[in-house]
């Protein structure tokens, strides 16, 4: 059933398998080195087409320590795409989660993969529960910083990273240089898969948080380990529990997403280009 992946194995070096995955996309794309990476979460998706020319398309499980995505819009690939800047972009979109729990070394591949192909600016994109009563779904906003409440790292050992400044202010005004009106919020990474109780909504609330989901966080703290600049945006496919009073489905955030794509998709090429 599940095939053997090297990250998994006791003394692996999850930077050295980085590297190999690296060289693998530079051997498939032509591409020697990228300049962004992307990785698109639900909603997000058709970016990777408005972006500019896809040059070469590999399904992500060919290249060393990816796996098969395990979610219903994930797409499972990862592309080169030429921007109209010249600049190469990585688009990735194939996500491991950590409520997978094949470990967060699994979780964190790609962007150490993308560093390691060169990439200095790396965006990640989710689809989140909004806790602001302003935002209605298919809104995108801005992350401005993070509570981890996985309990968890992508650092291993005594490995002290700063993360003041996490999601760069620069990228964030760049970002509202495209569209004024983009709002921003702390993200709150929960492990899930289940959605948040009311009552934890309510904790995130209390104690700063604005957008609560399930990835990314452990992503960033793992892109400014590799000393990459991070941009990151939510968008809001629903209102968190108990801040919405109907039950959350899966289905609804689906659907929220696809509304809201072909919208929040150009938004995200256009700020792509003026990176
Ligand atoms: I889409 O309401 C999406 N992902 N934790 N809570 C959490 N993750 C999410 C939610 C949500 N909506």
């Amino acid at each position: 059933m599940s095939e053997m992946n090297p990250l998994d194995l006791p003394d692996a070096d999850p930077f050295e398998i980085a590297r190999q995955a690296a060289e693998q996309i530079a051997e498939k794309t032509g591409v020697e080195r990228h300049d962004i990476a992307l990785t698109l979460g639900s909603g997000w998706g058709k970016a990777a087409e408005l972006l500019g020319e896809t040059t070469a398309t590999i399904p992500a499980q060919e290249i060393i320590g990816f796996s098969k995505p395990a979610l219903e819009g994930h797409v499972g690939t990862l592309r080169s795409v030429l921007l109209p800047t010249g600049k190469r972009a990585l688009v990735i979109g194939a996500r491991t989660h950590y409520y997978e729990d094949h470990g967060v070394r699994r979780v964190v591949h790609s962007v150490r993969t993308a560093a390691a192909a060169g990439v200095k600016t790396m965006i990640l994109t989710n689809g989140a529960g909004g806790i602001k009563e302003t935002w209605t779904p298919g809104t995108p906003v801005l992350i401005s910083d993070h509570i981890n409440l996985t309990a968890d790292s992508p650092l291993e050992g005594a490995t002290f990273v700063d993360l003041t400044d996490l999601y760069s202010t620069r990228l964030r005004e760049l970002a509202r240089s495209i569209d004024s009106t983009l709002d921003e919020g702390v993200y709150c990474q929960f492990r899930g898969p289940h959605y948040e109780t009311p009552a934890e909504v309510q904790m995130a609330k209390i104690i700063g948080g604005h957008i609560v989901g399930m990835s990314t966080a452990l992503e960033a703290i793992a892109a400014r380990q590799s000393g990459m600049e991070v941009l990151g945006m939510s968008l809001i496919t629903n209102l968190a529990a108990g801040i919405q009073k109907t039950p959350l489905s899966h289905a609804e955030v689906i659907e929220a997403g696809q509304l809201a794509e072909p919208v929040i998709s150009a938004l995200l090429a256009r700020i792509v280009a003026a990176i």
